[in-house]
């Protein structure tokens, strides 16, 4: 057997025979089957239980089935492997959609007017901002950051970002490391997170940063979406701060605790709009076929892409 495919929260099914199509000369086996450990070459992984992948002597690969690597990275019993990510143009246009679909939302204040709907209130009475007059802040300026805050441009936002190392990017404002950190806060309304889960970036969306979001915004205080991880955000500081007025608004994808567990007062919070970990999803079709073809690069000599930087951790 070649492939172990490692998957809990997801169907491991399509994976599994998406793989036997793509590889039909291989052994292909979930997790959970009988299998030689000694057999296993390359792992598909998408949050293997910790420790399960301990013990494959001739592991040589573990491919991620998502962009980030936080699964891998938080199992202290990972062998050593080359561990590859995903990236997928199918996955990226998701998150973007996602990024413009609630930062329009902020913008044009849908929540509202959702209430009055429910209530059959017909009332006009606030100021729509425009686009160009609302400011933009996107954490991580890597593939998806990238592409979402093109989008956001093209919607007509006035758009930055902020990354660990510089970065150019066409008509986005960028700054990068700890020191540009507070300029770029300090002129952001809508501040949107794809930031990888890393030992520098957990718990970074705190009170003390949600503090230095620009109060001078059009849409009457700021606003978070977090579509990276949830380790990136301490959730007691978001309710403490929509409730004082740090913050206005909040649009989760990911939590602390996946699952979101049911007695959250995240559920429930007026300002905070919830969806489960949804943002992006990965396709068997498309991702199958990535890692299929690194398995022919790999075995053909060539470099691997999308390689993971172990010490930094995406
Ligand atoms: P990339 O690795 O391409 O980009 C990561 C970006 O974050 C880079 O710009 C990087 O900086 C920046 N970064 C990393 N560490 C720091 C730091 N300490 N300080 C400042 N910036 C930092 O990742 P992707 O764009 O492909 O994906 C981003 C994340 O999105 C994934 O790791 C995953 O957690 C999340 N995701 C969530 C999904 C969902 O459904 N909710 C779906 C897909 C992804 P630099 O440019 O200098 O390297
Ligand atoms: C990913 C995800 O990292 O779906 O791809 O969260």
């Amino acid at each position: 057997m070649n492939l172990l495919v490692a998957i809990t929260g997801w169907e491991v099914e399509p994976w599994v025979e998406r793989f036997r199509r793509l590889l039909p000369d291989r052994d292909i086996v979930a997790l959970g089957e009988p299998f030689d450990r000694r057999d296993v070459r390359y792992v598909a992984s998408w949050k293997h239980p910790p420790g399960s992948l301990a013990g494959l002597p001739n592991l040589d690969v573990i491919f991620s089935l998502g962009a980030g690597v936080d699964h891998l990275m938080n199992d202290d019993r990972l062998p050593e492997a080359l561990i590859v990510r995903v990236v997928d143009e199918d996955l990226t246009n998701r998150m973007s959609e996602y990024v413009v679909l609630h930062c329009l939302m902020h913008l044009r204040q849908q929540r509202r007017y959702d209430e009055q709907q429910r209530q059959k209130i017909w009332l006009d009475d606030r100021f729509q901002p425009a686009a160009h007059e609302v400011k933009v802040g996107v954490m991580g300026l890597g593939v998806i950051g990238q592409d979402a805050a093109r989008k956001l441009k093209t919607m007509g936002f006035d758009v930055a970002g902020w990354s660990r190392s510089p970065r150019v990017v066409e008509g986005i404002a960028t700054f990068a490391g700890e020191k540009e950190l507070g300029a770029f806060l300090a002129r952001t309304d809508i501040l949107v997170c794809l930031l990888p889960l890393t030992a520098a970036t957990r718990g970074l969306l705190n009170r003390s940063l949600f503090a230095k979001l620009a109060r001078d915004g059009r849409l009457g205080g700021p606003v978070l979406i977090n579509a990276g991880r949830g380790g990136l955000q301490v959730e007691a500081d978001i309710l403490a701060c929509l409730e004082d007025g740090t913050l206005k608004a909040a649009t989760l994808d990911v939590f602390e605790t996946e699952p979101l567990p049911p007695d959250s007062p995240l559920w429930t919070h007026p300002a905070v709009t919830i969806t489960p970990h949804n943002a992006g999803m990965s396709s068997p079709e498309s991702i199958g076929a990535q890692v299929a073809e690194q398995i022919r690069r790999f075995e053909a000599g060539e470099p691997l892409r999308n390689v993971v930087n172990p010490q930094l951790g995406y």
